[in-house]
């Protein structure tokens, strides 16, 4: 073998090299698929929007004031079932039954379930301590669990046990509705 083609074989390998390293380059900055024929789209499905279930009793319940029509006076009914909210994120739920108890006990509990008694756990205890009063009579009591109970009952207008903004959805949608009272149904 002369020098030259030798020389030769030396700049092949070189120039193989070098193409090697560029199209590692290539791979670094456009991902390793770019060499790849897109081939069929991947379909990216979305999952269907999940809408709460309406009981057939739904539209009765809505009409908290009892008179056959839901309208803005059972708004301002679900409003003040919204009183029950001790913590005043504008839903009656667990958290809320959590710092009735807390009240009645005169101690702040974890109300969050975060596993600390913490400043937040306290601020909702003092608030609760100035909500909790719904009846009254000057004293947080009995009877303030049974309000408490009677409001978050009756504001469940879907009947998942909770008074939230899905309730308040209800009673829009059935706004200017006449409905069958719920022993009818
Ligand atoms: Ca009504
Ligand atoms: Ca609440
Ligand atoms: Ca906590
Ligand atoms: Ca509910």
């Amino acid at each position: 073998m002369s020098k030259r083609t030798l020389s030769n074989a030396t700049a092949c390998v070189l120039a193989l090299s070098i193409l090697t390293l560029c199209m590692g380059c290539v791979d670094r900055i456009l991902g390793p698929e770019s060499h790849k024929n897109a081939g069929t789209p991947v379909e990216h499905r979305m999952p269907p929007e999940i809408q709460p279930v309406e009981p057939a009793y739904a539209p009765a319940k809505a009409d908290l004031t009892g008179d056959r029509r839901v309208d803005a006076a059972d708004l301002a009914a679900f409003a003040a079932m919204l009183a029950a909210d001790l913590n005043g994120d504008r839903a009656v739920d667990a958290r809320d039954v959590k710092l009735l108890g807390a009240v009645l006990d005169g101690l702040p509990v974890d109300v969050n379930d975060d596993g600390l008694v913490d400043a937040s756990d306290i601020a909702a205890y003092a608030r609760a301590k100035g909500w909790a009063e719904l009846t009254g009579n000057g004293r947080i009591d009995a009877s303030d669990v049974a309000a408490f109970a009677a409001k978050r009952g009756k504001g469940d207008v879907n009947g998942d046990g909770n008074v939230n903004s899905l309730d308040l959805a209800v009673i829009q949608r059935h706004l200017g509705q006449e409905v069958e009272p719920i022993g009818a149904i």
